[in-house]
């Protein structure tokens, strides 16, 4: 095979992988290529949960059209990066992270209040979402709450999987206009969109095949279906020539080709001209698109005294064994007794025995605390988290291969009375190597 050959066999083969294979469910969205010490020192995730559907197996099912909510809180943390967003992230989007539109978003509120679009936020500041979803495309979907930020990127929450099954109706989505009417968002205005973009590409096809396509006989004359120039890739005589000539005079253009761009000129003019046409008079009443843009009000999770003040003192990590041990001072500020509830970072969230579920299925995991039990009021104790590290480095969040050996999250205490706070830790991570 003569290397063109194998060039286009190479591309042809590449263009249609893409067109005939369809990708298979991915069982994750590389967020775990992302930094580990970026991942934990931004966004915390505390209290994620998906309600509605069954329950099987720990896996979420719901039917075409039924729907679940994805409930959580986010904190936009203090320890937030400076090499991120310039170390004041302004901009911020809830969202989900899933496999394409497989599920869709009928509602999101954040701090109670209803969100269409992005918001302005504030390091330190905790964001409460609520997003309704409503299964649309048949399968087993994994979905994440995910917190972009402008200037940096996207953070990834616990994640849970949810099986969307075929309904015997398939799927719709009412929507109640206006006007009254109600109109099917999955399929409205299809066809003219469709029939519209047609048109445009064949346009475009014709015009890209008139100047590339077609061979020459022996003497320069065109041999084509179309009389084609390949004056477009003929580059060494359209460089030999001044700017602003089209090379009739050595033979690169002639005056059927001056035809053929009238032609074309006139076609595309009336295309153009009927898609204005149609849509004035089909749609008379428009509204442009609408940016709704606005600061969540704050929330009793802003406005708490916190229940404990934190001194991190050591962060060691055990390559072999894999074990992580975290000791943090810890003072009782309030007037109350209170208990470690909970320690979040990333995607991960680790709870001493006898706790609640506060994460999905497989994104809970176990902390060994000592000395266990409450904190009395104004004492100061020395608690020791050890952790077994296998999901850590599962995560890929042991950040041993980084520029940053950091251990970052939340710390959430609870009181007698269920009031819960959190605190950040930060710490620079020791890994112990034989
Ligand atoms: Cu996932």
């Amino acid at each position: 095979m003569t290397m063109k050959k194998r060039l286009a066999v190479v591309l042809f083969l590449g263009i249609a992988s893409t067109l005939v294979f369809t990708a298979s469910p991915a069982s994750a969205h590389g967020e775990k290529s992302q930094e580990a010490f970026l991942r934990m020192r931004s966004i915390a995730f505390t209290d994620v949960n998906f309600t509605g559907g069954r329950l099987q197996n720990g896996e979420t099912h719901i039917k075409q059209g039924e729907f679940v909510t994805l409930k959580g809180v986010a904190k936009l943390m203090d320890t937030w990066p400076d090499t991120l967003a310039a170390g004041l992230p302004r901009i911020g989007y809830i969202n989900i992270a899933t496999q394409g539109p497989c599920v869709e978003m009928v509602a999101r509120s954040i701090n109670g209040v209803s969100t269409p679009g992005r918001i302005e936020i504030a390091k330190g500041r905790f964001y409460s979402f609520e997003m309704k979803l409503m299964g649309r495309r048949p399968g087993r979907w994994h979905i994440h709450p995910s917190f972009a930020v402008k200037g940096a990127g996207t953070v990834l929450g616990p994640g849970q999987w949810v099986n969307v099954e075929r309904a015997s109706g398939g799927f719709s989505s009412p929507v109640t206009l206006y006007n009254g009417k109600t109109i099917n968002l999955e399929n409205y205005g299809l066809t003219t969109v469709w029939g519209f973009q047609v048109v445009g590409f064949i346009l475009g096809m014709i015009w890209i095949f008139y100047w590339t396509a077609g061979k020459r006989n022996p003497d320069g004359s065109p041999k084509s279906w179309m009389g084609g120039k390949r004056t477009v890739t003929n580059p060494a005589v359209t460089l030999s020539i001044p700017l602003n000539d089209d090379g009739v005079a050595v033979g690169l253009n002639s005056k059927r080709d001056h035809r053929a761009v009238n032609m074309m000129v006139v076609a595309t003019t009336i295309f153009l001209l009927i898609g204005w046409i149609y849509q004035a008079s089909a749609y008379p009443v428009k509204i442009p698109q609408q940016v709704v843009q606005f600061e969540p009000p704050k929330t009793a999770l802003d406005t708490a005294e916190p229940l404990a003040k934190v001194d991190p003192q050591f962060a060691d990590y055990e390559p072999d064994s894999r074990a992580l041990t975290v000791e943090v001072s810890v003072t009782n500020v309030s007037s109350n007794p209170i208990e470690f509830a909970e320690f979040t970072t990333s995607t991960l969230t680790f709870v001493p025995p006898g706790s609640t579920l506060t994460a999905p299925g497989g994104y809970q995991q176990p902390v060994q605390v000592s000395p266990s039990g409450p904190i009395q009021p104004g004492a100061t104790q020395k608690l020791t988290m050890k952790i077994d590290g296998n999901s850590f480095v599962t995560e890929h969040l042991v950040p041993t291969s980084e520029s940053q050996l950091t251990l970052a999250g939340l710390m959430v205490f609870k009181d007698s009375t269920g009031k819960k706070t959190s605190a950040e830790i930060e710490e620079p991570l020791r890994p112990h190597f034989k």
